[in-house]
């Protein structure tokens, strides 16, 4: 085995950083991020870093930051040490073995190693994920301050910074109607300025969907995200057969492996998938799932757990050496956190995110900031999830 390239020692630490403003969501609003940031080392003395983000906890799926922390700490580390870092598959298989799932974990350390590896090359993470084919990418931004008019101040002044024009609104959280006024107030404030989107966050049934997407679709909105149950891949296909060539359905929490890519694809349930490295477990199995999408014709966009700068450049350089069947990204997580962990972010210019360049991500992270929001020195507690007024659950 090449020693070049040996684990020497990972390590994996919680911070909490609070946001710029409540992020609404159809299961509840959070007040901060609690990602997870690995930091790996190998023999040669590279450094390398990764990070996996949950939102609200284990709200959004199973990992939370906490699980995320301890899978890596107790199984993920201990299985890597002592091989060979840039031999990435076999990494990928050795996580598997000693730990079944844990998808956000396994991203987060397979993401340190591409970093550390890349670095110790001197080449930019991209070049080993294939290369380069997208220097920007239009970047969306998320209105979920859950009022009309503090969403349409924030997208007002978002446009003329000339930083987005692709504006998600969170919903499902209200009743259906209530969601369809609330868009419809929007749209009606953006018209002619901007691309609309809705992620409903699988709040919604089937027959809600097919009662109420209509509307939203009168209203302007273009991409409708993961309206239904992740499960609920029949309601996905019927919704994609009917609305389909007026608005995309784009698919989320329902395509997580490569094989939930291919159910999807083989029932034309959805015409655009979300991809984010959290969940796909890794840049190489994104790569596998946007393999799937091309190959049936599936668009793709580039999702957010609402991550740092740090997952935020590993996810932008996957994205960069993906195809042109794409509805842009929305790595915009470093905008909506109070702060920063990376010396400098990644630069965005007429409404589009630029890529980065430069070894490993691109970014270069600061010390300082990771121990100011650690949560080892803070002392905070687990995140949960802020249900406001909602009788339930
Ligand atoms: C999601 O489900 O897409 C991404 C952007 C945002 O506002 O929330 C996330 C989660
Ligand atoms: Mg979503």
């Amino acid at each position: 085995m090449s020693s070049r390239f040996v684990v020497e020692r990972i390590e994996a630490r919680i911070l909490d950083i609070p946001t710029i403003r409540p992020h609404k969501l159809a299961f509840g609003a959070i007040n901060r991020q609690s990602p997870v940031v690995v930091q790996l080392w190998l023999r040669n003395g590279a450094c390398g870093f990764g990070e996996a983000a949950t939102i609200g906890g284990p709200s959004w799926n199973e990992e939370s930051p906490e699980s995320i922390r301890h899978a890596i700490e107790a199984y993920l580390a201990p299985c890597l040490l002592g091989q060979d870092g840039a031999a990435f598959g076999h990494a990928l298989a050795r996580m598997d073995t000693f730990c079944r799932g844990n998808a956000f974990a396994k991203s987060a350390v397979e993401m340190a190693l591409i970093d550390a590896v890349s670095r110790s090359l001197g080449l930019p993470a991209y070049q080993l994920l294939g290369s380069k084919r997208h220097a920007s990418l239009p970047l969306a931004w998320t209105l979920a301050s859950g009022d009309v008019r503090k969403d349409l101040e924030e997208a007002q002044l978002r446009l003329e910074q000339r930083r987005h024009r692709i504006f998600k609104m969170k919903i499902g959280a209200r009743s259906p109607a209530d969601d369809v006024a609330h868009v419809s107030q929007i749209a009606r404030g953006l018209e002619g300025q901007a691309t609309l989107t809705v992620d409903v966050n699988q709040a919604w049934d089937g027959s809600t969907a097919r009662r109420f997407l209509p509307q939203l679709i009168d209203a302007g909105v273009t991409l409708i995200e993961q309206p239904v149950a992740k499960w609920n891949r029949e309601a996905l296909k019927v919704l994609s057969a009917t609305l389909g060539s007026r608005a995309c359905i784009m698919a989320d929490e329902s395509v997580c492996t490569p094989q939930d890519a291919m159910a999807l694809a083989r029932d034309q349930a959805s015409q655009v998938f979300s991809l984010k490295v959290a969940k796909h477990g890794g840049l190489l199995r994104t790569l596998q799932v946007a393999a799937v999408a091309e190959a049936a014709d599936i668009g793709w966009y580039g999702g957010t757990m609402l991550e740092t700068s740090i997952g935020s450049a590993a996810s932008a350089h996957v994205f960069a050496t993906l195809g042109d069947q794409h509805h842009g990204c929305e790595l915009f997580g470093p905008q909506l956190l109070v702060d920063d962990i990376v010396t400098e972010r990644m630069p965005i210019i007429d409404f589009e995110l630029q890529l980065p360049d430069g070894p490993g991500f691109g970014v270069e992270v600061d010390l300082g900031q990771l121990d100011r929001f650690d949560r080892a020195r803070t002392g905070l507690n687990a995140v949960h999830i802020d249900l406001g007024q909602r009788p339930h659950p």
